[in-house]
Formats: structure tokens, C-alpha cells, sequence
């Protein structure tokens, strides 16, 4: 069950070169920067009512982000869904016929557990499933 966007991830190239756009401009605080290693990203986090903007910076060469912005440029990269409970959305979405990228939820940014959908099934944009610990 989804219950809300939980947020918008955007790759940028630099954070740092975007922040003023976001907190000058919008009027937005960042109010947390993480390293997740395991995605190879540098995150900065934007709250906007029970939604979050998610700057996606890319730590190496390899990383999934950079290989997004060498091929299409820097702009919206995923959209992420709040779920009650991530192993039974992703199972209930592989059952309907959506091809995932995780089978079952990992650790990802600000605590969460999150799984992605592939999005050759989804229409062209890249989906995550999360759950927060706290249900
Ligand atoms: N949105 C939409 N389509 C995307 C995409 C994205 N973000 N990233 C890749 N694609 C498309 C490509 O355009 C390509 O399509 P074509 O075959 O039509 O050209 C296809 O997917 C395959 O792309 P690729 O460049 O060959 O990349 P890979 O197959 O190596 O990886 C993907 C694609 C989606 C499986 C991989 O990026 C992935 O596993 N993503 C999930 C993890 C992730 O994105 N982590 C970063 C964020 C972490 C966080 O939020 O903390």
C-alpha cells in the first residue's frame, strides 16, 4: 500500500553549484547531507510538506548517477513511494508483471529501507519503494 510520495531524487553534478538555487531561490533548507556509499551518491535532503527533494551527487565515475547525467544530463531521476511494507509492495508489484531491480528491501539514505522498480516497467521512470523504521 502506498500512502505517499516520500521523495523526488535529482541528479545534479554538484550539490554544492545547486544549493543556492534550492535555499535561495525556493526557499527550501537543506536540512541533511549524506554519503551512501553503497549507491555511490552524496545526498542532500529538502523538505517539502511530507515530501523530501533528493540531490543525487555522484561520488565516482561509476556510480549509477553519473552514468544518468553522461547519458541524459542532470534532472528528475527517480520518484520514490512511502509503503507500509517494502517486501510485500515489491513482491505484490513482481507478481502483476513489474521487473525489479531489488528483490527485497536494502538500507538506503536517512534510515529507510528501499527498493527499486526497473523502469523498462515502468513507463520510463525509475521507481523506488520505501519504508520508514518507524511504521
Ligand atoms: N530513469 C529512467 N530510465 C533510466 C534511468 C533513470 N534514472 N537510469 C537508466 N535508465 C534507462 C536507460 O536510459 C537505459 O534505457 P535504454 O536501454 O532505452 O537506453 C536503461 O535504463 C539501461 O540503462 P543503463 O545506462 O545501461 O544503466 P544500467 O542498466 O547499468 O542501470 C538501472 C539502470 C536503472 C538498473 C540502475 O541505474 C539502477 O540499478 N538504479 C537503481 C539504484 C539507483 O538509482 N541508485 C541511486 C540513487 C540512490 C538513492 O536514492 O539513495
Amino acid at each position: 500500500e502506498i500512502t505517499h510520495i516520500e521523495h523526488i531524487g535529482i541528479a545534479v553534478k554538484s550539490i554544492e553549484e545547486q544549493l543556492p538555487y534550492y535555499e535561495n531561490i525556493l526557499g527550501l533548507k537543506c536540512y541533511n547531507i549524506e554519503t551512501v556509499e553503497d549507491q555511490k551518491v552524496k545526498t542532500a535532503f529538502f523538505m517539502v510538506g511530507q515530501t523530501k527533494i533528493e540531490l543525487l551527487e555522484p561520488t565516482s565515475e561509476d556510480s549509477t548517477v553519473a552514468k544518468f547525467i553522461e547519458k541524459k544530463g542532470e534532472g528528475v531521476h527517480h520518484i520514490a513511494y512511502a509503503t507500509k511494507n517494502i517486501n510485500d509492495a515489491l513482491k505484490e508489484v513482481e507478481s502483476k508483471g513489474v521487473k525489479l531491480i531489488d528483490k527485497e528491501g536494502r538500507a538506503g539514505a536517512e534510515g529507510l529501507t528501499i527498493g527499486f522498480l526497473h523502469p523498462k516497467s515502468t513507463g520510463g521512470v525509475l521507481t523506488e519503494f520505501c519504508e520508514h523504521p518507524e511504521k
